[in-house]
């Protein structure tokens, strides 16, 4: 893949949803109040969460000290200031969740919101700084006003020569970011270190957005077990499941250690897996995990990291259109009609659901996306309306190309774009869950 990026200025446009953020802190500050006033001693919690910002004594109104509109949790009712320990948003009366880090998404009772239905957008790798030019981002402005989130490659972000703009840019359209990583790394050390050594090489690569003044919502982990596992992708440490899976967690809870606002996806790379009695799609050598069910693997990722109590938040399926509707050549077997594959990418989406868990699934085909613009389009169309009418029903729609195609990300009005496909795609799933519930 090539990179590159264009120079963009720094300055984004003024957003109308600003004002509505504005708004809703507003009337939560109003609700807080009178939580507070009602539950007078119910917020409990400790006073010194999350230190930061000079404000030693968290109360939000960033002094230190009993000074200038301070308040102590439980104690500070009747003097008309909010008891928010964590600054959510959430008086701490109500607040089921007292330490939420800064910068992470709350529901109403002041916990991590549940991923937002929705449809998602990573264009491939370069042009991404010039999308995020004030001028520019006029060309693509309803389509950012349209999805949930925004995908990066974790590689990519040291190209992009314009960060401020783009996290300012994603902000002010209450876009959250997600940056697609590879977890455990087969470059690490293949040892007890992997996890930890895995997670400081990808802290480096994502601290650039910090230095911009952003935040990473979410980290995709892209087939995480696959680089690790004996039997996994090429150069794999070729350790076994249990092993792979504590690395996992040894990541996770190195970035969590340093990033607790950011939400985990695991990515898995599904034609390369074996599903039950579906052999993988792309067996390479052997299949990955010498041909272990990948409905095991993910059981065994989701109870470890659960049971470390890190924030995993969603689960993407990486199977692009050719390997479910049969169409791509398969690298070991001669008539790969006979599977079911649309049938074992729905299991996969009911197991994740069967474990509370979010299910993205990402748009896209190989050979379209080698091939031209509209190739790619159409394909992307026909796995939509395909998918949705066996009955998969994803959180998530994550429209994404690593292929060179489409070629341009923008203007949105121009057909063959990437920003008209993903508008094309969320008109098009909105018809079709109005005509499924008509
Ligand atoms: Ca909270």
């Amino acid at each position: 893949m090539t990179t590159s990026d264009l120079p963009s200025s720094v300055e984004p446009p003024i957003s109308p949803r600003r004002q509505v953020v504005v708004s809703v802190l507003l009337v939560g500050l109003l609700v807080g109040f009178s939580a507070t006033v009602l539950l007078l001693d119910g917020g409990g919690e400790a006073d010194n969460l999350l230190p930061d910002n000079n404000d030693a004594d968290n109360d939000g109104d960033r002094t230190n000290g009993s000074q200038g509109g301070d308040v102590t949790d439980g104690q500070g009712n009747g003097t008309g200031t909010l008891d928010d320990a964590d600054r959510d948003g959430v008086a701490d009366g109500r607040d089921q969740c007292p330490s939420t880090p800064r910068d992470v998404d709350v529901d109403e009772v002041g916990c991590r919101a549940p991923l937002q239905e929705g449809v998602w957008m990573h264009t491939r790798f370069g042009g991404k700084s010039a999308m995020f030019d004030g001028d520019n981002m006029s060309t693509w402005n309803q389509t950012l006003s349209s999805i949930e989130a925004y995908g990066l490659f974790i590689d990519e972000i040291d190209d992009l020569r314009n960060l401020e703009a783009l996290t300012a840019g994603l902000a002010q359209h209450g876009v959250d970011l997600v940056v697609e990583s590879g977890g455990t790394l087969q470059f690490a050390p293949c040892n007890e270190s992997n996890g930890v050594r895995s997670a400081e090489i990808e802290l480096a690569k994502i601290d650039p957005i910090y230095q911009a003044g952003g935040h990473v919502d979410f980290l995709t982990l892209d087939g995480p077990i696959s680089r690790t596992i004996v039997g996994g992708r090429g150069d794999s440490c070729g350790v076994d499941l249990n092993t792979s899976v504590t690395w996992l967690v040894d990541y996770v809870q190195t970035v969590h250690d340093a990033h607790p606002e950011i939400g985990f996806g695991l990515l898995v790379n599904f034609p390369n897996w074996v599903w039950g009695d579906v052999p993988a799609y792309q067996c390479e050598q052997t299949s990955w995990g010498e041909g272990i069910h990948y409905g095991d693997v993910l059981n065994a990722s989701i109870a470890a990291l659960r049971s470390a109590g890190l924030p995993l938040t969603h689960v993407v399926a990486d199977s692009p259109w050719g390997y479910v509707n049969a169409t791509e050549e398969s690298a070991c077997r001669e008539d790969v009609t006979a599977y079911d594959w649309m049938g074992r990418l729905l299991e996969l989406e009911a197991l994740v659901e069967h474990h509370d868990l979010p299910f993205v699934l990402i748009l896209n085909d190989k050979t379209g996306g080698e091939e031209s613009d509209e190739a790619f389009a159409t394909s992307v169309l026909d796995y939509l309306e395909t998918h949705h009418g066996r009955g998969g029903s994803p959180t998530v729609y994550l429209v994404e190309s690593w292929y060179d195609y489409p070629e341009f990300h923008h203007p949105e009005t121009q057909e063959g774009t990437f920003t008209y496909l993903t508008l094309d795609v969320i008109a098009r799933l909105a018809e079709l869950q109005a005509d499924s519930t008509a």
